[in-house]
């Protein structure tokens, strides 16, 4: 049976999309569209899972959340060659996993509370300005790394470039890149990859 991929428009879920394309895997995608004035997903998406978030993987009986594990469990059961991923003895491997994780941890956090402190109004002040403070060191370290290192997990394109691809693009979208380059550079590469214009005819 193919595997489900619970898919939520104009949203983090575009990396699990670009994720099972990069790795040849069948599966199907089911959309689901955000309400247009609270932007939240449909309520039938907690059918499938309690939190009703998107991405959301369904493999037969299984049903799991949190990109982060959704990614781990995809390349434990369909990399085994290791192409988007390294082995565990692999220099790159603690790299590697940083990224994944941060991708949804102290990569997406800053950006998630400039877009809530934003939507309630708090655009300077000392949260603000603590907020602004966060996406700077991030992109900051992300920019040091990307000046040294052609991929997020060394020289080699893996799973962890498909996990911080979304916050990059909607960072360039902000024009937050305008003063990394290197940055830059990795994302024109990572985007003209076919998988990837792949996802955008399905994933947006
Ligand atoms: N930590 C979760 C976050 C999932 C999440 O918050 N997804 C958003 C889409 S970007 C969502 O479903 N929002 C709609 C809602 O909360 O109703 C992950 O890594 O997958």
């Amino acid at each position: 049976m193919a595997l489900k991929l619970h898919h939520l428009n104009a949203s983090r879920s575009q990396r699990i999309v670009w994720l099972l394309l990069e790795l040849g895997v069948p599966h199907e995608i089911i959309h689901h569209k955000r309400n247009e004035t609270t932007r939240l997903a449909p309520p039938d998406l907690k059918k499938i899972h309690p939190l009703g978030k998107s991405p959301l993987l369904e493999d037969g009986s299984v049903v799991i959340a949190e990109t982060g594990a959704i990614t781990e469990y995809l390349l434990a059961k369909h990399d085994s060659g290791h192409k988007l991923h390294p082995k565990p003895d692999s220099p790159d491997f603690p790299r590697y996993l940083e990224w994944v994780h941060a991708a949804e941890g102290a990569v997406f956090l800053p950006g998630l509370l400039a877009l809530y402190t934003g939507m309630a109004g708090i655009t300077e002040g000392p949260v603000a300005q603590m907020i602004a403070g966060e996406r700077d060191k991030v992109g900051g370290y992300i920019e040091a790394h990307l000046s040294k290192h052609p991929y997020f997990a060394g020289d080699t394109f893996t799973a962890a470039d498909c996990l911080m691809g979304f916050q990059i693009v909607m960072t360039d979208a902000q024009g937050g890149l305008a003063n990394r380059p290197a940055t830059k550079a990795w994302l024109e590469k990572v985007t003209a990859r076919p998988a990837y214009k792949a996802m955008l005819a399905v994933g947006v």
